[in-house]
């Protein structure tokens, strides 16, 4: 192939995309509740080792890519639009109004809020330092949040506690740590109690997110499971309030499966809200499109999510990959991950209803005849042949990924 100059790139992308097909019309990508953060489609390629390798993305240009895709939620952070020093003045206001007009231009609802405490100096130490101060000021900040999130009209506040933690031992005390954490929730949740009321709308669900291994060298919260033992804790004084946004790949990140870490979420009715993407086990916060390394997991964790009637969002933090342009971003990162998405819950759905899958589940689940249940031996063998199955499962589940249920062949 001839070398393609740069004006004919965009073309050739267009070209190939089209040539994908399996496209699903804004429309149908609207039936989903997807919710696309700002800080993903505005991601420049940043990071500790990486310079930005795009250019700055307002909230106008996100916002009205998500409309025409069909993505038909936005999510932020308190400060990836307001600078943290407008926060909270007339300056806030006026931001706040103004992505209001373009969600309403675009056809886009703000469905969560989140406050950034992890990036800024003043959270060195934590949103929980020992400082009063520190604590004060994180306190007004998740209050905030609060509000812009009721006049955004969000039903859902999210926090990352990443910064929860220490890089040196003995630095810190755990449980003190804690008790002070639980003291800013328990502050968004009393203003979030009277911003409700008075505007007249439903409380916001207030959804702790887990990340193992970064920011701080020692996590606090490092897994959902900690946050659910954190909820119960005592210290909460709205526990029915504060549930949890799981993050996939922060799940699997430590070495969890992530569909057991979503069942041990709902079996504790707290799974409020969902971050999707993928990645790998034991190494950083990737962030790779949903599915594109681990399809088969992404099919089992929507069967469940499917069989359970989860009906929250879908928060596609996913960051494009550096190597990919603006153009990308909104021509295949996001468009692909939305439509990878909805193949792979339909594709649930199919494992729901197949008939090989259910006969199987179901025999099993009927288990084997006439063994006395005290009688070790003669209970194991009555199992024994059924027992094959859990493969024969796996094996369909397969065909079910790569269309063999439906008739697809391949040449031998
Ligand atoms: C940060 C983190 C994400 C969280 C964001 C919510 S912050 O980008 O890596 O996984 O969802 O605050
Ligand atoms: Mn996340
Ligand atoms: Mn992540």
């Amino acid at each position: 192939m001839n070398p393609i100059p740069v004006e004919q790139q965009q073309s050739l992308i267009e070209r190939l995309m089209k040539a994908c097909g399996g496209e699903y019309s804004p429309e149908r990508r609207r039936k989903y509740f997807l919710s696309g953060p700002q800080w993903a489609g505005a991601y420049e390629g940043h990071a500790l080792f990486h310079a930005p390798t795009r250019s700055p993305v307002t909230f106008e240009q996100v916002i009205e890519k998500w409309g025409e895709l069909g993505i038909g939620h936005w999510t932020t952070h308190d400060t990836d639009v307001i600078g943290a020093k407008d926060l909270g003045t007339e300056r806030q206001e006026q931001i706040v109004n103004r992505i209001g007009q373009a969600l309403k231009k675009h056809g886009v609802q703000c469905s969560m809020v989140t406050t950034e405490t992890f990036h800024h100096p003043v959270f060195a130490a934590s949103p929980a330092a020992e400082a009063p101060q520190v604590r004060e000021y994180a306190a007004w900040r998740l209050r905030n949040t609060v509000a812009i999130g009721h006049e955004l009209g969000a039903q859902f506040a999210v926090y990352w506690p990443g910064s929860l933690g220490y890089y040196v031992q003995g630095a810190i005390e755990e449980t003190q740590t804690l008790k002070w954490y639980a003291e800013g929730l328990n502050a968004a949740c009393d203003a979030d109690i009277e911003i409700a009321r008075k505007k007249g709308r439903p409380t916001l669900k207030h959804c702790l997110e887990a990340k193992p291994f970064e920011p701080q060298a020692e996590i606090l919260l490092p897994t959902s499971d900690a946050m659910l033992a954190f909820i119960f804790s005592g210290l909460l004084e709205h526990p029915e309030m504060v549930g949890l946004n799981p993050e996939y790949l922060h799940e699997l990140m430590w070495g969890a499966a992530p569909r057991a870490a979503l069942a041990r979420a709902l079996l504790a009715g707290k799974l409020f809200h969902f971050d999707i993407n993928d990645g790998y086990r034991l190494k950083h916060d990737v962030d790779i499109g949903v599915g594109l390394v681990n399809p088969l997991d992404w099919l089992n964790v929507l069967v469940l999510l499917r069989s359970h009637g989860y009906n929250g969002p879908f928060n596609l933090d996913y960051k494009p990959p550096r190597t990919t342009s603006n153009y990308g971003v909104f021509a295949v990162s996001f468009p692909t991950a939305v439509d990878r998405f909805i193949t792979l819950w339909d594709m649930a759905g199919e494992v729901l209803s197949d008939p090989v899958i259910q006969a199987a589940t179901e025999a099993l689940k009927a288990g084997g005849a006439n063994a006395d249940a005290r009688d070790v031996d003669a209970v194991t063998n009555a199992n024994k042949e059924l027992l094959t199955l859990h493969e024969l499962i796996a094996h369909r589940l397969f065909q079910i990924l790569i269309g063999q249920h439906r008739g697809r062949t391949f040449a031998v």
